[in-house]
């Protein structure tokens, strides 16, 4: 059987701006710009997953709010799925996996150069922003 592990990410809303983050490893990876987040633990659902995740490399304290429809292939046996989330508490810190972050308008969400997988779920965060 093959189980294919989940690797949820959060498109974190403040103050009418998403929050993007540059990743600094694994070195294939690294300069290029995610919705942050990472695999779930045993046991966790999606969102409790993204709330640790967001509190470990970040340093915030985030509600995770509707999951962005969809699931994206990365690596061999694991998919990306994506949710909105609110920032509750805290000023996003690059603790760990991360070396720079942006908070961007949504018409300026093309700035950065994202990761493929993540972005139909930034183009929708975008929309839903604009939406208000
Ligand atoms: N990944 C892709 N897009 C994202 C995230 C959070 C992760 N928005 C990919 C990168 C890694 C794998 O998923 O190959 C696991 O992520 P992490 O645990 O290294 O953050
Ligand atoms: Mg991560």
């Amino acid at each position: 059987m093959t189980t294919v592990r989940v690797v949820v990410a959060g498109a974190v809303f403040h103050e009418g701006r998403l929050l993007a983050a540059r990743r600094s490893a694994p070195p294939e990876l690294a300069g290029r710009w995610e919705l942050p987040g990472g695999k779930l633990e045993p046991g966790e659902s999606a969102p409790e997953a993204l709330v640790r995740e967001l509190r470990e490399e970040l340093g915030i304290e985030a509600e995770p709010v509707d999951r962005i429809a969809g699931e994206w292939p990365l690596k061999p046996g694991y998919v990306l799925q994506v949710w909105t989330a609110r920032l509750l508490e805290g000023e996003p810190r690059p603790l760990e996996d991360h070396d720079e972050l942006r908070w961007l308008a949504p018409e300026n969400v093309g700035e950065v150069d994202w990761l493929e997988q993540d972005r139909p779920a930034v183009a929708e965060a975008a929309a839903r922003l604009r939406a208000g």
